[in-house]
């Protein structure tokens, strides 16, 4: 199997597939050497030696995020505590911290990744690539920061936040790609257009999505504000980070790199595997990892694999859709399974309708009722109240016709609601308080 980067990406299926069983037989044997994996195999009558094909992966049970959480802090890391370089922990909003470990050897596997997903955007040592994402315990900082380094970009830590200074920045350094979440993105051309600025005021090309689920409609709106092309970049601390899985420029779902990881699809009730083409919950078997390998990790995440493996755009690596919502963030009103991210894509096609929108739920009269207060766009409100009782009306049709829910729909002022300057939170649902 060639190793450099060019003809790896070139690999057929079979070449794909015969690295990955080779690779998993290693990583499992990695695995064995962490106090967690070392019970678990035996609990589960498995020595990784027994996996003769890519097949005897489905023998073994899912990791969950629970259990990185009763590992806490070290029960799953396998190599010796002087070989780790660096740690990433999630804060832990929805319970313990967990803690992601690498050796030297990972983080540079890991930059290697990132790198291919920079070359696949086109981007090259020319540009100038500005990292608005956190740095920190998140990953979506240092994970593009060393990648975009190595292939030789002039990077701008910037991170999150600051927005008058990052707008600032994008002029005085000829910013050409920026790395940034969606909601934020959509605040910051928010910001520029209220000082008067327009795509034309800067040299950005190219914008690297990522960390929070979007709609189709947000991306257009965004590669309209920016006049640039979008790219969505998937991942998870607990896979390193992003780089993952990243769009190539036909736009046409996410390849995900299989040298490095195992996808699968399955049902999220049920644990099955999904056949292509179903959207069910992604789930991740890390290859090349050694301070921590992760085996069947469910991600939550969900989204669909791709049927046709071979793209137009050379590549081999199977693609994943965008993620349409994460099997934990979906929301039953009223008995309707529904997601935020289809809720968004109602509202960002709308026009007249701003960036920012907040999803409320609460009961009202023993009944669940669904509230979507959504900002206007600027210089949307021309002193016609009738006009805004259309666009309130208009809303209300299309989210009915999308998610066969009634739901109430306010309309706020531009700026009214907080803006995201990460990830940003969509959904207050009050119906447990
Ligand atoms: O968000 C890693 C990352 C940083 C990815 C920057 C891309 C860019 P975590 O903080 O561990 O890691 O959160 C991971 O974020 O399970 C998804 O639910 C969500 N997520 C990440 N990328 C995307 C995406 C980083 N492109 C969680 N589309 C994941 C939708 C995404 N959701």
């Amino acid at each position: 199997m060639p190793d450099r980067r060019e003809e790896l990406e070139k690999a057929g299926r079979r070449e794909i597939e015969k690295l990955q069983l080779d690779r998993l037989r290693s990583s499992l044997g990695r695995a064995a050497r962490s106090p967690f994996y070392r019970e678990l195999f035996a609990s589960n009558s498995f020595r990784p030696g027994d996996l003769v094909s890519l097949s005897d992966l489905g023998r073994l049970p899912f990791t969950v995020k629970q259990d990185l959480r009763d590992s806490y802090p070290d029960r799953m890391l396998a190599c010796p505590p002087r070989e780790v370089v660096r740690m990433h922990s999630s804060s832990g909003t929805t319970g313990t911290a967990t803690v992601v470990y690498h050796t030297a050897g990972d983080i540079d596997r890991w930059t290697g990744l990132v790198v291919r997903c920079l070359v696949m955007a086109g981007a090259t040592a020319d540009d100038v690539f500005q990292n608005m994402m956190g740095y920190g315990f998140f990953t979506g900082g240092l994970g593009l920061h060393y990648g975009a380094e190595r292939l030789g970009m002039m990077v701008i830590p910037a991170g999150g936040g600051n927005t008058h200074r990052q707008i600032e920045l994008f002029r005085d350094f000829g910013t050409t790609v920026i790395h940034v979440t969606p909601s934020y993105a959509l605040h910051v051309s928010d910001v520029f257009r209220e000082m008067g600025l327009g795509p034309e005021d800067f040299k950005i090309k190219k914008i690297i999505f990522g960390a929070e689920p979007y709609s189709e409609g947000t991306r257009s709106k965004l590669e309209e504000a920016y006049r640039a092309q979008a790219f969505n970049c998937y991942g998870l601390s607990e896979m390193n980070g992003p780089g993952v899985a990243f769009e190539c420029r036909r736009s046409e779902g996410m390849h995900v790199w299989e040298d490095s990881y195992i996808v699968e699809i399955i049902d999220p009730a049920s644990g099955e595997a999904l056949p292509a083409g179903e959207t069910g919950e992604v789930v991740f078997t890390t290859l090349t990892r050694e301070a921590m390998p992760l085996i069947r990790y469910r991600t939550r995440d969900l989204a669909k694999i791709y049927p046709e493996t071979a793209c137009p755009c050379g590549r081999n690596f199977t693609r994943i859709s965008r993620i349409t919502g994460r099997s934990d963030d979906m929301l039953i009103v009223k008995g309707i399974n529904l997601f935020p991210s289809q809720i968004e894509h109602v509202l960002m096609k709308t026009p007249g309708v701003g960036t920012n929108y907040l999803i409320v739920l609460d009961r009202f009269e023993n009944l669940d009722r669904l509230t979507v207060r959504v900002e206007i766009a600027p210089g949307a409100f021309h002193g016609d109240a009738e006009e805004m009782r259309r666009l309130q009306a208009l809303i209300k049709h299309s989210l009915r016709e999308e998610i066969m829910v009634q739901a109430e729909v306010e309309l706020l002022e531009p700026g009214a609601l907080p803006p995201s300057q990460g990830k940003a939170k969509r959904v207050l649902d009050k119906r447990d308080v």
